[in-house]
């Protein structure tokens, strides 16, 4: 469903007083804001493309209908979200679950929807139908040569696709791990995925990237062999000045003080990315700062005061992508909902008075540090963020236009209820 400017335009007008007079008071209580908004600007988040459709669980699964039935509606998909909020300007497919049939046709595409195609995502997880050996075991730690010859030779398919499609990133998460005590030799797994690591990145075309994804447990639960940060920063820290770290928010153990490990990767200059999403209790996947929007400032907060540290672009500089899975909201308004939940904190994080802070910080003066973050952070940005989408061709309000326009029941008319995409 294309969504045509000038329903954008006239939706603006209709709320345009009311966000300028919030904007004016926005204006008058945050002295950056002008930077803030070009930031905001420049500011892209990828979208999953296994997160276009309804998610579920082993206990069930509740589709909403229209769901995309091919890469190209889920491209058309992603375009409708980044017409709406022009901050959705790339996606991220999951190979074999996306694969293009034809690239080039999918690159065309893509771009008359003004899309780019960030990381592309392996799949060693799965078993595909045909496929002569199983993962059931792993794949890249396999005790079998033979097993982790066809994860290595998938992963070295999955970045010829995404070369074809102008990405210049792989993201490898491995479900790789054990179930019980004894069964793995930890070395053994560790020293079988590092060579065949090295066999990946030893394929990749000198401008690309290698995201290594950690997470602390499912589907196996008892070890993981990427299991958290530390882990993966071993990894990288041996492969090369091409290899990184991302950081999925709902793969770390309960209490986990995620900023921090976002400050000291991006300090170790090995901070790849982020799969963004918030959670309560596991792996939850849920809409980010649904749950957790002061962390996801405190993530920004480092991640601001830590590239600009190092002269880094904050746009260009690290991958910037959602994973969610969507069990009872609309995919589209669920994304819509965390594009705006990362604008906002990333906008707050950039109004953090610095200085103070890291004077504040030399006197140990606690109770000033905390009253600079949480001043920060219970400033409203909102009006900035609207600007930013409104400056960039965007909705003022994404959601309330996209139900004014009955998208989904468009989709529904067009795709039908029991359309069903690959994915999660
Ligand atoms: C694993 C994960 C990984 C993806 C998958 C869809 O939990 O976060 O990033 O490959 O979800
Ligand atoms: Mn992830």
């Amino acid at each position: 469903m294309q969504l045509e400017k000038y329903k954008i335009q006239s939706h603006n007008e209709d709320v345009l007083a009311g966000h300028q007079r919030k904007l004016a008071y926005t204006l008058s209580e945050v002295e950056n804001a002008e930077n803030i908004i070009q930031k905001l600007v420049d500011f892209q988040i990828a979208i999953p493309s296994w997160a276009l459709g309804t998610g579920g669980t082993r206990f069930g699964r509740f589709s909403g209908g229209g769901e995309p039935r091919s890469l190209e509606e889920k491209i058309e998909d992603v375009g409708l979200l980044h017409s709406l909020n022009q901050a959705s300007g790339a996606i991220s497919l999951h190979i074999p679950w996306d694969i293009p049939q034809n690239a080039q046709a999918i690159k065309v595409l893509a771009a008359q929807h003004g899309l780019k195609f960030d990381a592309v995502n392996s799949n060693t997880f799965q078993d595909q139908p045909n496929q002569a050996h199983s993962y059931k075991f792993g794949s890249l730690q396999n005790v079998n040569k033979a097993i982790r010859k066809q994860a290595i030779d998938h992963n070295i398919e999955v970045i010829k696709q995404g070369i074809e499609l102008g990405s210049e990133s792989l993201t490898v998460w491995l479900s790789d791990g054990s179930c019980f005590p004894g069964q793995l030799n930890f070395r053994k797994a560790y020293q079988n995925t590092l060579e065949s690591l090295e066999e990946i990145y030893a394929a990749l075309p000198d401008n690309w990237k290698l995201f290594l994804e950690y997470k602390c447990a499912e589907p196996n639960f008892y070890s993981t062999t990427v299991g958290d940060w530390g882990q993966s920063y071993s990894y990288v820290k041996k492969l090369g000045d091409k290899a990184f770290t991302l950081v999925d928010l709902g793969h770390h153990l309960p209490n986990a003080n995620i900023e921090q490990i976002v400050s000291l990767l991006l300090m170790e200059g090995k901070l790849g990315g982020f799969h963004f999403n918030d959670s309560k209790y596991g792996d939850d996947d849920l809409t980010a700062g649904a749950l957790k929007p002061y962390q996801l400032f405190l993530i920004f907060n480092e991640l601001v005061e830590g590239m600009d540290a190092r002269g880094m672009n904050h746009a260009t500089d690290l991958g910037w992508m959602i994973d969610a899975s969507h069990n009872v909201k609309d995919p589209l308004e669920d994304l819509l909902q965390s594009v705006e939940a990362i604008m906002t904190a990333y906008a707050q994080a950039l109004f953090v008075d610095k200085k103070a802070l890291e004077i504040a910080q030399e006197e140990n003066d606690v109770v000033r540090c905390q009253e600079i973050l949480q001043n920060a952070f219970r400033t409203d940005v909102r009006a900035l963020v609207a600007e930013a989408r409104l400056r960039a061709g965007g909705a003022l309000n994404p959601i309330a236009l996209y139900r004014n326009l009955k998208v989904r029941e468009n989709l529904i008319q067009e795709r039908g209820l029991k359309a069903v995409s690959t994915g999660l």
